[in-house]
């Protein structure tokens, strides 16, 4: 048998060096649990960067992926497939109101990058702006992918350095503050590109109110608001959606992650038929975006999030954690914040010998930005799996 350090070393040997992974080599995984190569147990707390919201390898969405790998696994977008219009119904009918039509990608940065061509083309064919003049408003700190165009507008330097030439038509306000939105809006303004909570950024919770200030600002100056929920949505903070909380609708959406219910790559943005609607045949696309497989394992993660009632579930266990990490005493803590399920210990120092020391003890966390850990496990953990959980973080970072 290979050991953890020798997949370790025969990685770091062939595989590019993008990534500086903890050195934990997963062989197995089942709900919230996963094992190493060496048969060590470890409860998930990153969940795959909420895309295992559902727990790794649900049997509903294992079952709906290997009936589909009997029929048919993909058909490209030349011809119809007897799953992707039932599939998008679905997904539109759990995203709720205000949302009529869906375009299926595979990544999240893919259904970033069709939001960003979807507002651009509206801004010249609906709102009137002039020929390549459209501007889109971001955030400091965001994270929406990894594309050239995306990293061009990101603010983080490991991120984009050395990437240029960026893509130009993109202006950087401050989060968290609608003042600045109104101040940026030119009218060239096509969008308002913003994740209602800002999950790289080490679970960033803006102010009570945030998300309807902005949605009234967007209305009034007839600039889309463009909602991030790849991270947030799909009951991960407590709603199925984060916008929910505010009970405000961005006029467009993104999605992914956690709709690939933890086994493929599934992403979509959704939005209003009179926005959708200037993408005409040939101008957007993919080989896989629809394929379906993901429209199986797709139907499957959704159902499983409705019937379970994750979002439910992450509302009643995330106020149940946090109250737990809240009790954790020591000056070493700066502040515990998120909601749900999306939860983040920022500390006075840095955050990897904690991470460490958690895996060591059997809990899967990662640092974020060197000061802060983020909690986000499946949806699906059990309360007596949280007290195992917050007995070992207090343990660890009270030591
Ligand atoms: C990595 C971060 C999390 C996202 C939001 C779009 C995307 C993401 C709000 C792009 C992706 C992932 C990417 C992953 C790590 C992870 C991440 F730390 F990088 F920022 F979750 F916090 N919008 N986030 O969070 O989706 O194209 O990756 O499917 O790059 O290692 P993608």
């Amino acid at each position: 048998m290979t050991s953890s350090k020798e997949y370790m070393e025969i990685e770091s040997i062939h595989g590019a060096h993008n990534y500086h992974p903890i050195s934990v080599v997963i062989a197995k995984a089942k709900g919230p649990w996963v094992w190493d190569v060496e048969g060590k147990k470890y409860l998930d707390c990153l969940s795959a960067y909420s895309a295992v919201n559902q727990g790794h390898a649900h049997p509903k969405i294992v079952e709906a992926l290997k009936d589909q790998l009997d029929r048919v696994a993909l058909t490209s977008r030349a011809f119809h497939n007897d799953r992707m219009g039932l599939y998008l119904k679905h997904l539109l009918d759990v995203c709720g109101e205000g949302f009529d039509m869906a375009l299926p990608m595979n990544t999240g940065a893919e259904a970033v990058e069709t939001a960003i061509k979807m507002v651009r083309r509206w801004g010249y064919e609906v709102k009137g702006v002039e020929k390549d003049k459209a501007e889109i408003i971001v955030c400091a700190n965001n994270f929406h992918g990894r594309t050239t165009t995306i990293v061009g507008f990101s603010t983080d330097p490991l991120a984009n350095t050395n990437f240029g030439p960026y893509t130009p038509g993109f202006i950087v306000i401050p989060y968290n503050d609608p003042e600045a939105l109104k101040d940026a809006i030119t009218p060239n303004t096509v969008a308002f590109l913003v994740e209602p909570i800002q999950g790289e950024a080490g679970v960033i919770v803006p102010s009570e109110g945030y998300l309807r200030k902005i949605r009234d600002i967007c209305t009034n100056n007839n600039v889309l608001l463009i909602l991030d929920e790849i991270q947030t949505g799909f009951g991960r903070t407590g709603k199925m959606f984060c916008h929910q909380h505010e009970g405000v609708i961005p006029d467009v959406m993104t999605l992914g992650k956690a709709l690939g219910g933890g086994l493929l790559p599934v992403s979509a943005v959704v939005s209003r038929k009179e926005i959708m609607e200037v993408f005409i045949p040939g101008s957007h696309g993919s080989t896989f975006g629809g394929f379906p497989l993901a429209c199986a394992v797709g139907d499957a993660a959704l159902d499983v999030l409705v019937e379970e009632k994750l979002d439910q579930r992450s509302a009643e266990l995330g106020s149940y954690f946090l109250e737990g990490l809240q009790k954790i005493d020591h000056s070493r803590i700066k502040e515990v914040r998120g909601k749900g399920l999306f939860t983040a210990v920022e500390l006075h120092e840095k955050a990897r010998p904690y991470t460490e020391k958690l895996i060591e003890e059997g809990i899967l966390a990662k640092e974020t930005h060197d000061f802060a850990i983020r909690f986000a496990p499946p949806l699906v953990i059990t309360k007596e799996e949280i007290d195992w959980a917050l007995n070992i973080i207090t343990k660890v970072l009270e030591s």
